[in-house]
């Protein structure tokens, strides 16, 4: 934990660095208790900055020499900074030898142990506590590396790069030397240490050149390394294909590791990955799973060219590589499916992602542009805003450019800044100049505050319709609400793709006053004032509007339809995202305004056949109806809301849950014994779709039972349990009879420990799904917290420790908000005692009260006084302490 408290780091205050450091040669003695690092830097000064001392960054380190040119000099330490006056003029070489201690280091940054290994973390600001260095992603540096350690504990020692030597030590040890010929900065360095096994493949890039990808495991694990490897040979060649970009190494490598803070790393050819994104089999993993592995895989493979060729100047461009990087494993995974159906579904799920995390944070005491302006702690500014919201604006400006002209712009932003440090405005630059004429080009100015200005734009759609004139007009405009330091907002470039709907169900032509034909039946308004007028001609029927299709931007909108109007989208939008984002203002709609009042709810029939009409439809994916058929969350729902009480939100929700279970019996009934997929495992959208409609099916077939106290789906239930041959269909049948409270429930989850009590990642499901389980009168919280004390529960690996706790505080708003303020006890219980562990993890639980201020009384002030019971201890990190101390603004 730091001492002390740090300052506000602000974006405007950038300067370059005073020296460069253009390769350093690192040796490594590893030893857990003890570990000495000798670092050989070639330093030279940066002549566009004025002299000063040199200040390198180090923390927890124990310095035992430092020499400039083999000479021993002067030097003093101060603020974790190592400092050095008087230094040559020319380019000279300072070694540094510093001694730290891996098996301490619960933080999981810098060097650390897990599972009998050394594994590194170095972003953002993890190799300071390795070595004293210029700890800043603008200085790059080729890197030399030799690792000794003991051979048989530690047969496997890789790092960046080559391998270039390898040999035999005195008293059992071994050393192996790698060298990275790609600059980097230090935050892309790693290095692995440890016993494992791997799955290699030689495969050839359509340049003909090969490459040796590895995935590196422990022993037991090698079977479930085979999603991985496909999802990183698809990974390389989508981005040949699909930007021309190809592998620039001969050797890539994948490590898994189980103690991890985030999901995965990119660092240079050697990524190390959180197990949960490797590590794979049909009977541990679900579909959700084999889809997660193939998007991180992507993502951190794709990092190699948007992150590590061009990489950013500096923290505050973090979204640079981030939101680009988002924007292209999301492309990665639509591109890999081949129905417009099914990469609708993936749009679908990323937009609920951006919904459920973003949009709150958005409108929350942390909210930040996507270039945060300033931090304390740059882990606590690796979000979904800077990730998520950051994809969005890449997505936006494909939009505007095209696809093409979007893959050119990519282009030309290598063809400038390959091997460079650069900004978020260098790549909206390059984009912009690739496509001149281009509505981006045209507006750039505009555009770019979506990387200044924080909050979600609020976007009024208003038409009227003139029979006689036979026009529509549409009326656009837009706003955006206050945030922390922006009381006020300009206007936004807000793509609105869209179309018009006859009363038949058809697509109407859109074409402009003043344009000589119609443009086809969807098009793109570009919004860049405030309020903008679109006049629609040769009309001769009423439209109903479907607008911001494919969500297009990242606003929320309100387009004043009625109820008629989105049963009508629902059953004709060619769109398949504003199909199933009517379905889901129906159920808003009913449930918001049943939670308003107060009043029952009732799903009426209109509803209640729209929905038996998509789950019956002939020609939709198994997917898209699962989709459809989910109600929003109680998390959304809260977000709609002025004020919120969570206990009433989860109250209607599920009274709105057993409406559908009851009135669509049958049809789920029929939709369960037809979504059966036979024959071996394969986590393809096809049969993963069937899988989750099934699944669905079955929630629901649980849920009624539960009332009727019929015994035969419950029974059923724990049969298909107990016979299941994969993950996803075990698990959906135990979530089914859990979240049902069904008798068996019990049994099932017994059942389940006992056959995977050797399989951490399974065993994270299983406390996962009983904290994040339908709460009933206060079973589930208090289940949760006897959790803690299970002999498999422990803080101090983040996986484990997110299973219980992020599912509790963030997953189950019912579980968690309770009037005796017992939830928010347990938060700020667990926050603190994981910040004495791991401060980056303690301050992402911390998170949870985000949103705080929105709840109604009592929840508001004893979540405040939560808050402050946190705020108020003493020795707080900086990461917990950013955190609390916004909440309380
Ligand atoms: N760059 C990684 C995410 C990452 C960030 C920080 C970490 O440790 C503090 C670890 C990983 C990615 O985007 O995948
Ligand atoms: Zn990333």
């Amino acid at each position: 934990m730091r001492e002390g408290s740090s300052p506000l780091i602000r974006r405007e205050d950038y300067t370059a660095p005073a020296y460069w450091i253009r390769s350093v040669d690192l040796t490594f003695d590893l030893d857990p208790a003890k570990t000495l690092v000798v670092n050989r830097m070639q330093v030279e000064r940066n002549p566009a900055v004025a002299a000063q001392a040199l200040r390198l960054d180090g923390e927890e380190l124990n310095l035992t020499r430092v020499l400039v040119n083999g000479d021993s000099v002067s030097f003093r330490v101060e603020n974790q900074q190592l400092v050095l006056d008087n230094l040559p003029e020319t380019p000279f070489t300072l070694e540094v030898r510093t001694t730290c201690a891996p098996e301490k280091n619960t933080q999981l940054s810098g060097l650390y142990t897990s599972g009998g290994g050394f594994f590194t973390q170095c972003e953002a600001e993890g190799f300071r506590r390795i070595t004293y260095f210029l700890d800043r992603p603008d200085v790059m540096a080729t890197f030399s590396v030799t690792l000794k350690a003991d051979a048989t504990k530690y047969p496997v020692l890789l790092s960046n790069g080559n391998l270039v030597e390898q040999g035999t030590l005195d008293g059992g040890k071994h050393y192996a030397k790698w060298v990275d010929p790609h600059p980097k900065p230090s935050y892309l360095f790693a290095l692995v240490a440890a016993n494992l096994v791997c799955r290699e493949q030689k495969i050839r890039a359509r340049s003909g050149r090969e490459h040796l990808l590895q995935v590196y495991v422990r022993a037991g694990d090698l079977d479930k390394t085979e999603h991985a490897m496909n999802s990183l040979i698809a990974s390389v060649a989508w981005d040949e294909a699909r930007f021309g970009l190809s592998l620039d190494l001969d050797r890539f490598m994948i490590v898994a590791v189980s103690d991890f803070n985030m999901g995965a790393m990119e660092n240079k050819g050697l990524n190390i990955f959180n197990t949960k994104y490797v590590l794979a089999n049909p009977a541990t993993a679900t579909d959700a799973d084999y889809a997660g592995i193939e998007s991180v895989v992507g993502h951190e493979y794709f990092h190699n060219w948007t992150g590590n060729r061009i990489t950013c100047r500096d923290w505050f461009q973090l979204s640079l590589k981030e939101g680009l990087t988002v924007f292209r494993d999301q492309e990665f995974s639509q591109d890999l499916v081949h129905s417009p159906s099914a990469r609708a579904v993936k749009r679908i799920e990323d937009v609920r992602t951006l919904r459920q995390h973003q949009f709150p944070e958005d409108a929350g005491p942390m909210a930040h542009p996507v270039r945060p302006d300033s931090y304390v702690e740059i882990n606590n500014f690796y979000t979904a805003t800077v990730y998520d919201k950051g994809a969005e604006v890449v997505r936006m400006m494909q939009t505007l450019v095209g696809r093409d002209g979007f893959a050119r712009g990519m282009t030309l932003y290598f063809q400038r800044h390959d091997g460079q440090a650069v900004t978020c405005d260098d790549f909206a630059q390059a984009i912009a100049d690739a496509n001149p004429g281009s509505a981006l080009a045209t507006h750039l100015a505009i555009f770019k505050r979506w990387y200044s200005q924080a909050g979600t734009p609020r976007v009024q759609a208003r038409g009227h319709y003139n029979a006689d004139a036979r026009t529509y007009t549409l009326e656009l405009s837009q706003q955006g609400l206050p945030s922390p330091g922006q009381p006020t907002k300009e206007p936004w470039v807000i793509p609105v793709a869209m179309g018009l709907i006859g009363p038949r169900g058809e697509h109407l032509p859109l074409q402009l006053v003043g344009e000589d034909a119609p443009v086809g039946t969807e098009r793109v308004l570009v919004l860049h004032e405030e309020r903008q007028r679109y006049e629609f001609t040769g009309l001769d029927v009423e439209p109903v509007p479907s607008l911001l299709r494919g969500f297009s931007a990242p606003v929320l909108l309100e387009d004043h339809l009625s109820d008629a109007d989105l049963l009508h989208l629902l059953a004709h939008d060619a769109d398949p995202f504003n199909r199933w984002e009517a379905g889901q203002r129906l159920a808003l709609n009913r449930l918001l305004g049943a939670i308003r009042t107060g009043q029952a709810l009732h799903l009426d029939a209109a509803y209640i056949e729209a929905m038996r009409s998509v789950l019956r439809h002939p020609t939709l994916d198994a997917a898209f109806k699962e989709l459809v058929l989910t109600l929003p969350s109680e998390g959304y729902l809260a977000e709609q809301l002025e004020e919120v009480d969570p206990q009433r939100i989860h109250q209607v929700r599920e009274a709105a849950r057993l409406q559908l279970a009851q009135a669509l019996h049958h049809d789920w009934e029929w939709a369960f014994e037809t979504h059966q997929v036979r024959g071996g495992y394969s986590p393809d959208p096809v049969s993963a779709g069937q899988r989750a409609l099934a699944n669905l099916a079955l929630a629901y077939l649980c849920l009624g039972a539960s009332v009727t106290h019929d015994p035969v789906w419950p029974g059923r239930t724990y049969q298909r349990f107990k016979d299941a041959t994969n993950m996803t269909d075990r698990l959906g049948a135990l979530s089914a009879l859990v979240n049902s409270h069904a008798e068996l429930a019990e049994a099932a989850l017994q059942r389940f420990h006992a056959l995977f009590r050797d399989e951490a990642l399974v065993i994270d499901k299983w406390f996962a799904l009983q904290a994040a389980a339908s709460e009933k009168d206060g079973r589930v919280f208090a289940r949760a917290r006897q959790l803690l004390s299970h002999p498999d529960f422990s803080l101090r690996n983040p996986n484990r420790a997110r299973s219980l706790i992020t599912a509790l505080c963030f997953m189950n708003p019912a579980a968690f908000h309770r009037t005796d303020a017992a939830g928010y006890v347990f938060w700020a219980d667990r926050v603190l005692e994981l910040d004495a562990i791991n401060p980056q993890l303690a301050a992402r639980v911390a998170r949870a009260m985000d949103r705080w201020k929105q709840l109604a009384e009592p929840y508001r002030s004893a979540a405040r006084e939560a808050i402050a019971r946190v705020a108020a201890r003493a020795e707080l990190s900086n990461d917990v302490r950013e955190i609390v101390t916004r909440a309380l603004a």
